[in-house]
C-alpha cells in the first residue's frame, strides 16, 4: 500500500462554526476541500496512529462521497480501525455513542444537522473527541488554524469499500468495520429507560407520531419505537433517511414541521408526537393541541430525572446555553442542583460532563441530553417524555402545566431573521455593543433595562474564555432580550433574538405566546434599529 503525499492549497473559508464546518455542497465539492479538512483535523491532533476512528453521516447528499474519501486519508494517516456506520449512516448521538463504546480516539460525523440538504443544499463535517463530545473551542480553532496553511495531505490509492455489507476488511494496517447503524444505540437506551413501562403505555392503547422528517433517525425510530416498544405500525413517518430530506428542511420545530403542528391540531391527532432533526440531535414534543417549549420541556426533564434509576447516583448539576430559558434553573434550585450557563453550542457542554459537574443539559434550540452521551439526543429526549408520560399516565399538556403551577411560566420564543447581508448584521451587532453602557436604567413602554451586557464565559473546568457570545437585556421585572449571530450558517447571517417573560400567575398561563412577548419585540427592534439596518420588519422563523 503506497501512502501518498497530495500538494494541495488552503481555503480560507474553512472555520468551525457553532457546531463543525458547514457549507454548500457545491463548495465542498471542490476538489482537494474535504481532503484538507479532514487533514486539517488530524494535523491538529496527538497520538492517533493505531486508534479507532469513527466515520457516519445523515445520508445527505455528498455523504457517500466523502466517506469514500475519509476512508482513505484516515487509512493513509494510520488509524488502526475505522467503524463506519452501514451505507455511511449514524445518527450525530449513534456516533457519539460509538466513539465511547469502541474507546475510540475520535469520530467524524457528517452532516449540516437542522440545514437543508440535496445538491443545492449544505453539507457539514464535525468532530467529536474520545468522550465523544464535540470538538472543544480550542481544538476548533487549532483545526481552523491549521486549513489556512496546509499545503499537504495523505491519501491511498484504493477501490471504493462497499459500506453496505456488514463485516471486517484489512487494508494496508487499518481494520475497516461496517457495522449496524442502531443496534448498539437502540441496546443503550434500553440500559437507560425501562422499556417495559413504556411498552405498557402502548399495550393500553397510547398513540403516538414520530416525524423523523426524512432525514437520520428513520431507522433508529422504526426499531426503537415500533419494534421494540409496540407502538402501532405506521407511528414513524418520514422514516427513509433521503439524501434531500425529500426537500424538507430538516429543523424540528413549528415553522418547519408545521404538518406534524397541523396533525396535531386536528382530530386524528395522537397523544403524543414528536419530530427529530437531519442528524437526529434535536426533538420537538407535541401534544393534542398544545406544544412543548423546549426550554420548558428541559425543566421538566430536570423535575424527572431523580426518578430515572440510571441516574440515581449521578445526578449532579444541570446546564443550560445562555438563551435557554430559566425555567430549569428553578426547578435545579428547588432540588438543590447548582445551574451552569454557557454559550449556544453543545461543544461547551462537554468539559461540564467529563468533570461530572453536570448530568442534564439543553439548549432552546431543540436540543436535550445528559451524562449518558456527550452531544445531544432526539430520540433519549423522546424516550425520556414517554416514561415521564408512563409513569405519571399524564398527558403531555398536564405534565407542562404542573410545571408552570409549580415555578410560573417563562414564555418563551426565538425569532430568527435568515439570510440577511452579513456586513450588515455586522454592523447591527456591533452598534448594539457599543450602546451597552447607555442602556441600563432606560425605560421603554413600562420595561426598564436593569443591566445591559455581552456574555463572556470562562469555562470552570478548562480556564478557557468565550467572550461576545450574546447580548442580553435583563429587564426589572426578569424579563430578557438576547441576541446573538447564528454560527452554523452557510451563506449570508442569521440574527436570533431570544424573548423570555416571566407570569406568575396561573391566569396568566394560557395565554398567547408572542401577544406576551410583543413588547419585549418591540424594544428589541427599537434598540438595534433592526429595521433600518436589515431592511426587514418580521423574522423568518419564530420558534
Ligand atoms: C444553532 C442553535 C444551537 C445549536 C446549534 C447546533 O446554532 O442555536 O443552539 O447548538 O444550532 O445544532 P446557531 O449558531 O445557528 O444559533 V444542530 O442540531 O444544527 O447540530
Ligand atoms: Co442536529
Amino acid at each position: 500500500m503506497d501512502i501518498k503525499a497530495v500538494k494541495t492549497t488552503p481555503f480560507q473559508d474553512q472555520i468551525l462554526g457553532t457546531s463543525g464546518l458547514r457549507k454548500k455542497v457545491s463548495v465542498v465539492r471542490q476538489t482537494h476541500y474535504i481532503e484538507n479538512f479532514v487533514q486539517s483535523i488530524f494535523d491538529s491532533l496527538d497520538g492517533f496512529e493505531g486508534k479507532t476512528l469513527v466515520i457516519g453521516g445523515d445520508g445527505r447528499f455528498y455523504n457517500s462521497q466523502a466517506i469514500q474519501m475519509i476512508i482513505k486519508i484516515a487509512v493513509a494517516n494510520q488509524f488502526g480501525r475505522l467503524v463506519i456506520g452501514q451505507n455511511g449512516i449514524l445518527s450525530t448521538p449513534a456516533a457519539s455513542h460509538l466513539i465511547v463504546k469502541k474507546q475510540a480516539f475520535g469520530g467524524i460525523i457528517l452532516s449540516a444537522s437542522h440545514n437543508p440538504g440535496g445538491s443545492d443544499g449544505d453539507f457539514g463535517i464535525k468532530y467529536d473527541i474520545e468522550t465523544g463530545a464535540p470538538a472543544p473551542q480550542t481544538l476548533a480553532d487549532a483545526i481552523s488554524a491549521r486549513t489556512k496553511n496546509i499545503d499537504r495531505y495523505w491519501t491511498i490509492d484504493l477501490p471504493e469499500i462497499d459500506l453496505s455489507r456488514i463485516g471486517e476488511q484489512t487494508v494496508g494496517s487499518t481494520v475497516i468495520e461496517v457495522i449496524d447503524s442502531v443496534s448498539d444505540y437502540a441496546l443503550y437506551m434500553q440500559e437507560i429507560f425501562d422499556f417495559n413501562l413504556i411498552r405498557s403505555l402502548f399495550r393500553q392503547g397510547f398513540t403516538m407520531t414520530f416525524d423523523s422528517m426524512n432525514a437520520v433517525t428513520g431507522p433508529y425510530a422504526k426499531y426503537i419505537f415500533e419494534t421494540l416498544l409496540g407502538a402501532a405500525e405506521g407511528s414513524v413517518i418520514r422514516a427513509t433517511p433521503l439524501p434531500d430530506f425529500g426537500g424538507v428542511h430538516p429543523e424540528p420545530n413549528l415553522t418547519y414541521n408545521k404538518s406534524l403542528v397541523d396533525f396535531m391540531k386536528s382530530d386524528q391527532a395522537t397523544d403524543f408526537a414528536a419530530a427529530s432533526d437531519g442528524d437526529g440531535d434535536r426533538y420537538m414534543i407535541l401534544g393534542p393541541s398544545f406544544f412543548v417549549n423546549p426550554s420548558d420541556s428541559l425543566a421538566i426533564l430536570a423535575g424527572y430525572m431523580d426518578q430515572i434509576p440510571f441516574y440515581a447516583s449521578s445526578m449532579s448539576g444541570v446546564a443550560r446555553s445562555m438563551p435557554t430559558s430559566a425555567a430549569v434553573d428553578m426547578v435545579a434550585r428547588q432540588k438543590g442542583f447548582p445551574v451552569f450557563e454557557t454559550p449556544t453550542g453543545w461543544k461547551f457542554f462537554g468539559s461540564l460532563l467529563g468533570a461530572r459537574k453536570i448530568a442534564l443539559c439543553g439548549e432552546e434550540s431543540f436540543g436535550a441530553g445528559s451524562s449518558h452521551l456527550y452531544e445531544k439526543d432526539g430520540i433519549w429526549a423522546v424516550l425520556f417524555w414517554l416514561t415521564i408520560l408512563a409513569k405519571t399516565g399524564l398527558s403531555v399538556q398536564r405534565v407542562n402545566e404542573e410545571l408552570w403551577h409549580a415555578y410560573g411560566r417563562i414564555y418563551t420564543s426565538t425569532h430568527s431573521y435568515e439570510d440577511l447581508d452579513s456586513a450588515k448584521a455586522k454592523l447591527l451587532m456591533e452598534q448594539l455593543r457599543s450602546s451597552l453602557p447607555t442602556l441600563p436604567q432606560k425605560e421603554y413602554n413600562g420595561f426598564k433595562i436593569k443591566e445591559a451586557f455581552d456574555f463572556s464565559y470562562t469555562d470552570p473546568i478548562t480556564g478557557d474564555v468565550a467572550d461576545k457570545q450574546g447580548i442580553c437585556l435583563v429587564f426589572e421585572d426578569h424579563s430578557r432580550i438576547v441576541m446573538r449571530l447564528s454560527g452554523t450558517g452557510s451563506s449570508g447571517a442569521t440574527l436570533r433574538v431570544y424573548y423570555n417573560r416571566f407570569m406568575g400567575d396561573p391566569k396568566d398561563f394560557s395565554r398567547d405566546v408572542q401577544e406576551v412577548i410583543e413588547p419585549l419585540v418591540t424594544i428589541s427592534k427599537d434598540v438595534s434599529d433592526l429595521k433600518a439596518l436589515t431592511g426587514r420588519e418580521y423574522p423568518t422563523v419564530i420558534t
